[in-house]
């Protein structure tokens, strides 16, 4: 395996940077470079509007150069890393912009986080600074950080969006209102980062304790965003509708916000309740969108009660995160009237999409294929072999876009990579022969509820620091709304017991995210283990499978 450079991140091999520079995909140019060549191509068309802010390409380039320079004058630049943790918003679209052009690098965080885990990806990231909301639905995100900081031997910058900006904290609508000059751009110019560099760290949705960072460098990602947005059909008439939150490589880059922007097209930001989601596609006519299965099923049961909404604009709902049912998948067109894009994406890279023009069928039972013919696949048994096409074995991937290891995480790489640079997507998947997958299940030990990615063993890791567990596991059961939740096995110490709310305790002791506490406890006397030693999860999760059908029989 390829060993990591000084600055942390897995290169690919030298022949393969090659390859991929010859045959196109990796361009040579930072994002910046590309984003700022649309935006003279198509100044005036608008580039972001946020429901209260609607700016033009040229504005939104003016603006992050403005905003680059007051970073650069903070004394931040090139390889200085930024954990960014904002509400979907012109100043998150703006900062992340500015980000690119200087050669910062942000840490996209996700809204969800607290203490534990931004206080994770600060200290793994070695951060000097951070951007949060003041409050956002009822957390004082300014204070969390000001503690992270405190305890940080990095950390010196606080940006601050919102009306309450504390003492030594950086007014971020302040940071991102400057409209900028011809002049900063020549001198933004002048920081320009080199295209193999990383450009951003996403996290990955993990299954072990706390988020891995995976860096993204300028060539892949860009070829990421920009081959995404040619299978969508994006183009300058398109307009994307960011509902999910930023900081997640879907509506990020899939292709999301850049994508959009990388055609000459228009980002308008929100949040992916049916209610507001309909009316501004409605208003701002929408041609495209992401969302995860969750939030699509709520999409279709409002429907059913709202047909006045129109919503005629909309082309395309992209569904990805988890797995979408085929019998919802075959409601989308007729109820919705759009085409159906199933996106089997992660942030480690390799991306499937259905075709825009593929049959109903494919669309609605297959998770669609890889966007690149230099993705490479490979399906195989639990000794690594592979396995015969049709046949369900787990995904290993290599591609142009999918980077060769985590950032500095040596002994987890060597889990989730093979020796010739496979990543382990942990997936099982049958491949059909005409390269289009279907996600049977999962290998790995996460959960993915409502679209948010959690890792079993970290559940587990806070469930041993609970007094009076013994033994626990933690497995996805079922849900009609979420997908998945978390229910969590545990075995008690001798004479004790351990309730729902004694967990939640220490969790929220440890300020982790809301969405990681378990939503049930099923206290047995005993974990039954696999031939190899393993707690057997399988029965676990026909166990809570078990009994949630008989409570449903009995309230019925
Ligand atoms: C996306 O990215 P991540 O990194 O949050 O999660 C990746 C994992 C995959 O390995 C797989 O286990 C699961 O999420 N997943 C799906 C799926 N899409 C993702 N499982 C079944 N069916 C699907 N369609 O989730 C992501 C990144 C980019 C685009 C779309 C999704």
């Amino acid at each position: 395996m390829p060993r990591p450079t000084s600055n942390g991140a897995v290169p690919w091999p030298a022949e393969y940077a090659e390859r991929y520079t010859a045959k196109g995909y990796w361009e040579g140019h930072a994002i910046g470079d590309r984003l700022l060549a649309v935006a003279d191509a198509n100044p005036e068309a608008v580039a972001v509007f946020d429901g209260t802010q609607r700016l033009t390409h040229r504005q939104l380039a003016e603006r992050a150069d403005a905003a680059a320079l007051r970073l650069a004058a903070l004394g931040l630049g090139p390889d200085d890393r930024l954990v960014v943790q904002l509400p979907n918003s012109a100043e998150s679209v703006i900062l992340t912009y500015a980000c690119l052009r200087l050669g910062v690098i942000p840490v996209m965080a996700l809204p969800g986080h607290r203490t534990h885990e931004i206080g994770h990806l600060v200290e793994h990231s070695e951060a000097v600074a951070i951007a949060v909301p003041d409050f956002l639905k009822d957390h004082d995100h300014q204070a969390m950080a000001a503690q992270i900081a405190e305890r940080s031997e990095t950390l010196r910058h606080l940006l601050v969006l919102g009306d309450k900006i504390g003492d030594g904290g950086v007014d971020l609508r302040e940071l991102c209102a400057a409209p900028g000059t011809p002049k900063d751009r020549a001198a933004v110019d002048a920081y320009r980062p080199d295209s193999r560099s990383i450009a951003v760290f996403l996290l990955s949705g993990g299954t072990t304790g706390l988020p891995k960072l995976i860096a993204r460098t300028h060539d892949d990602y860009v070829y990421n965003a920009r081959r995404s947005a040619e299978v969508c059909d994006f183009g300058p008439d398109t307009v994307y509708f960011a509902a999910l939150p930023l900081a997640h490589n879907f509506p990020l880059a899939c292709p999301g916000l850049l994508g959009t922007l990388l055609v000459g097209g228009r980002v308008v930001l929100g949040s992916p309740s049916p209610e507001k989601a309909f009316a501004l596609i409605e208003r701002e006519g929408v041609t495209a969108t992401a969302v995860v299965p969750a939030i699509a099923q709520r999409w279709l049961e409002y429907r059913e009660d709202h047909l006045e909404a129109d919503l005629s604009s909309l082309r395309v709902l992209q569904v990805g995160g988890s797995r979408l049912a085929d019998h919802v998948a075959r409601r989308v067109r007729p109820e919705l009237g759009c085409t159906l894009q199933q996106v089997f994406g992660m942030a480690e890279g390799l991306l499937n999409y259905t075709r825009l023009d593929d049959s109903e069928d494919i669309i609605c039972t297959t998770q669609g294929r890889p966007m690149c013919e230099d993705d490479e696949l490979l399906v195989v048994d639990e000794l690594g072999n592979p396995v015969p096409e049709g046949t369900p074995g787990v995904l290993l991937t290599r591609g142009p876009y999918t980077p060769r290891g985590y950032y500095r995480a040596e002994e987890q790489n060597a889990r989730a990579f093979t020796e010739d640079g496979w990543y382990r997507t942990g997936d099982i998947v049958r491949l059909l022969p005409d390269r289009n997958l279907v996600v049977e299940g999962r290998d790995k030990d996460m959960i993915i509820r409502g679209g948010e990615n959690i890792s079993a063993e970290e559940i587990e890791n806070f469930a041993y620091q609970t007094p009076g567990v013994a033994r626990a596991a933690a497995v996805a059961m079922p849900d009609a709304d979420l997908g998945e939740r978390i229910c969590l096995y545990v075995v008690p110490e001798p004479g004790r017991t351990v309730t729902l709310a004694d967990v939640h305790q220490v969790m929220e002791h440890a300020g982790t995210a809301r969405f990681k506490l378990p939503d049930r406890l099923v206290t047995v006397p005993e974990l039954t283990a696999t031939k190899v030693g393993k707690i057997d999860k399988k029965s676990l999760r026909a166990d809570i499978a078990r009994r949630l059908e008989a409570e449903a029989e009995g309230d019925a």
